[in-house]
């Protein structure tokens, strides 16, 4: 006679996704644990062309976030996860201030709901007498390519992975575990055929070739890396703070054919933050900003890199007439930050151009 009782089975996919519906999650695949060899050799080949820029994420340690089982060893399997971001109804901009915009993506934290999913089902595996972590948006892998593997979809000539039939509004999250799963059936086929939008869409023609994103112009980077902002593209910034979403915006399969898979954004639940006030941002405490927004990625958490970005929208968007707008880019045209003072600078420039152009 023994004491030991049977473990329960691993979570069938069926059951991953009771399990993470209440998270938003909407689609579930399996790869294999295998090395990622493709985006290996691409990541090692945009490094060497520098078109990472000076980005680390996965580009830190190619051989680590393509290689699974340098996060879980002995890993057998990878199960892929992709919950929706884009709302039913945009949010309206705000009609005080002068309002930035944010990229869908964050409007809300979004991978904040697809991880707790994520755990739920890592827990019912672990049950199951197996290693399971959970990682999303991490350095560790390649997001986009595990879950082509899994199936869940094809790369877009904006690079994005975009789910057949709904398009690329998702974000990506992972279990990589020691359970055996069966892997998902072939890849996506390519849904782009000979469509173009997204690279005639990109206001700073940052999508190179097809599926190939320089960072240096991507203004998703621009807006987050640290030090100045290169001024060839501050206009193009337009009303832009944080993320840019033209190249999906403008993507017939994600949103034109009509928004499916969509997210209940319910201001009752969620802070949703989809426009900042400019002029309120540049009055605020390093602490405060923190507080609305540090769950962005902010290079070296230095909310400067946020008031620099504002400046450069209120030169762009505000207006050039308002004596409170003047004012507060005369104060940072005072600004010990020299990279600040610089900006302010610029904004004073745009606003007076802007100015001229109304007369
Ligand atoms: C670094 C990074 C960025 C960088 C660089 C983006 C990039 N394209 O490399 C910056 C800051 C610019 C960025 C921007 C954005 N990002 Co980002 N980012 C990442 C991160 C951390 C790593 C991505 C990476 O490894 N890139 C390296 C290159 C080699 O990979 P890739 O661009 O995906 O390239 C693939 C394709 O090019 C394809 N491919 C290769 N050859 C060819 C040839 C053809 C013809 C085609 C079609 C494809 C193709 O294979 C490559 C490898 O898989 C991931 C999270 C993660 N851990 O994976 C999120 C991630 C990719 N980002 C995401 C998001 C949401 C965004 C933004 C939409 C945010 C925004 N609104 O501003 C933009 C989109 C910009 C764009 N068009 O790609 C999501 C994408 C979800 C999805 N459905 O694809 C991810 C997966 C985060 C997540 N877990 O949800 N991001
Ligand atoms: S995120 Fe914006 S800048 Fe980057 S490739 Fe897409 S459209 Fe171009
Ligand atoms: S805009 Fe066209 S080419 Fe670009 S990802 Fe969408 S379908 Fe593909």
């Amino acid at each position: 006679m023994t004491n030991s009782t049977a473990a329960p089975a691993a979570p069938t996919l069926e059951r991953m996704e009771e399990l993470a519906a209440p998270h938003g999650i909407t689609h579930f695949g399996i790869a294999s644990a295998e090395i990622l060899s493709d985006a290996r050799a691409i990541l090692h080949e945009r490094k060497a062309l520098g078109l990472n820029d000076e980005m680390q994420f996965t580009y830190r340690n190619p051989d680590r976030s393509t290689d699974p089982r340098r996060s879980v060893a002995d890993a057998q399997s990878v199960v892929v996860a992709a919950r929706p971001y884009l709302s039913e109804t945009d949010p309206k901009p705000p009609t005080v201030g002068v309002s930035a915009r944010v990229g869908r993506y964050a409007w809300v934290d979004h991978y904040a709901e697809l991880r707790q999913g994520l755990r739920l089902v890592a827990a019912e595996i672990e049950a199951a007498g197996h290693r399971a972590l959970v990682f999303a948006d991490d350095n560790s892998l390649v997001d986009r390519a595990i879950a082509y593997r899994a199936g869940l979809g094809w790369f877009g000539k904006n690079a994005n992975l975009l789910v057949p039939g709904s398009g690329s509004f998702f974000v990506l999250g992972s279990i990589i575990t020691t359970a055996p799963y069966a892997p998902s059936t072939s890849p996506a086929s390519d849904g782009c055929g000979t469509c173009v939008r997204c690279l005639d869409g990109c206001p700073t023609a940052a999508i190179v070739a097809p599926g190939v994103i320089d960072g240096a112009r991507c203004l998703s980077w621009v807006l987050q890396k640290p030090g100045p902002i290169p001024v060839e593209f501050r206009v193009a910034i337009h009303d832009r703070i944080y993320g840019c979403d033209d190249c999906q915006d403008v993507c017939p399969i994600s949103v034109r054919l009509g928004r499916r898979n969509t997210v209940q954004l319910d201001p009752a639940v969620h802070d949703v933050q989809s426009h900042v006030d400019v002029m309120e941002l540049l009055d605020l405490d390093d602490a405060t900003i923190a507080e609305r927004y540090g769950r962005w990625w902010i290079a070296g958490r230095e909310m400067r890199w946020l008031r620099r970005n504002a400046l450069i929208v209120i030169g762009n968007v505000a207006d050039p007439h308002d004596r409170s707008v003047r004012s507060t880019v005369e104060r940072y045209r005072a600004d010990g930050d020299p990279i600040l003072a610089e900006h302010a600078e610029w904004a004073q420039a745009r606003l007076d151009e802007r100015a001229a152009a109304d007369t």
